[in-house]
């Protein structure tokens, strides 16, 4: 579409009278002193992504549209790993990511994921909203990148397969499971002696589809967005891990931002992030029978022979160590005794 310098004059004369909201496009471009990408991994109906485009949105009225916060769902700007760099170099301003796959740069960040650490909910906030949280975020800030206080929820991770349903430990054995680029992940499925192969999030449904693999770990949440359903037959409430996304912004960019706008920005996020908690909960809670319905055949096995065989396998006793006894008292001040 060409504007004619006549409609250009004439849609800037306009946005001054409106101000910034419904600003015509070229108004709103101008406006934008500070045009900022987020992107993230999941696909555009998850609450996520819709909690997100009310953030963007809320920014930029209250910032009278000197803040277009773009957002870039589904790995639009390339995989995990990819934007885990982008975010650092500043290619991308923004970035939500599992702690699993962070602690590749900030290895404290996967502590929340240790097996059936977290028996609930509450625990998980209790835990991420306090002094387990706080640690993290620590240790993230010590790397160099800036994150925001609330960590968006993923939720607590099920077991799809093409093959078969999960009932026991035994069953993992030689299970071909794709899990995310994270140490803790593979060392988790090594434990029950499965065969983990690390894969992007962004090739699991071809992973599944093309029988690399036979199955998969998520949130019923994703299973249903990402329709892994459509490539998967069992899913095992396994239930053995909480999992979350920390909102992380590059540091050049964030201080780049006035200190006033800094705060309305972060204001947003931490709210959209409390509300997407409630979402993505209810959706995990809800979801079974959508996904029954659409053929996915659902098991619930008894969790503590797999935690049996974590202690066993020395799996508590190699994380703790590698966590350190600050953060491994932190995460048992929450959750009890695990090693
Ligand atoms: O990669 C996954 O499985 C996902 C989408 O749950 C994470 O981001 C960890």
């Amino acid at each position: 579409m060409n504007f004619s310098r006549r409609t250009l004059l004439k849609a800037s004369a306009a946005a001054t009278v409106m101000g910034s909201v419904g600003s015509p496009l070229v108004a709103r471009a101008q406006q934008a002193e500070f045009v900022y990408k987020y992107a993230n991994n999941l696909p555009d109906t998850h609450p996520l992504n819709v909690r997100a485009k009310e953030m963007s949105a809320a920014i930029k009225q209250e910032t009278n549209g000197r803040v277009d916060l773009q957002i870039f769902p589904n790995n639009q700007l390339g995989s995990d790993t990819d934007v885990l760099s982008q975010i650092r170099s500043g290619g991308v301003e923004f970035f939500t990511l599992s702690g699993l796959i962070l602690s590749t740069l900030v290895p404290a960040a996967s502590i929340n994921g240790i097996g059936f650490a977290f028996p609930d909910y509450d625990t998980v906030w209790k835990a991420m909203d306090g002094d387990l949280g706080a640690h993290v975020r620590k240790e993230i800030n010590k790397a160099n990148l800036v994150v925001m206080d609330k960590i968006w929820d993923n939720g607590f991770r099920q077991t799809t397969s093409s093959t078969k349903a999960i009932n026991t430990p035994e069953d993992f054995k030689g299970f071909k499971i794709r899990v995310p680029v994270s140490p803790l992940w593979t060392s988790m499925f090594k434990a029950f002696e499965a065969a983990p192969a690390s894969i992007n999030f962004n090739e699991v449904y071809s992973a599944l589809q093309t029988k690399i693999v036979e199955g998969q770990e998520n949130p019923l949440a994703l299973i249903s967005t990402a329709k892994l359903y459509e490539v998967q037959k069992y899913c095992s409430l396994t239930n053995h891990m909480w999992d979350g996304f920390w909102f992380l912004a590059n540091r050049r960019a964030w201080e780049r931002l006035p200190a006033d706008v800094r705060t309305v920005v972060a204001k947003h996020i931490n709210a959209a992030a409390v509300k997407e908690r409630e979402d993505t909960a209810k959706l995990n809670a809800t979801t079974q029978t959508e996904l029954a319905a659409k053929g996915l055949v659902f098991n619930q096995p008894k969790v503590d022979p797999f935690r049996e065989k974590l202690r066993k396998s020395g799996f508590y006793a190699e994380w703790k160590g590698k966590y350190g006894d600050e953060a491994w008292a932190l995460l048992e001040k929450s959750v009890g005794k695990l090693a």
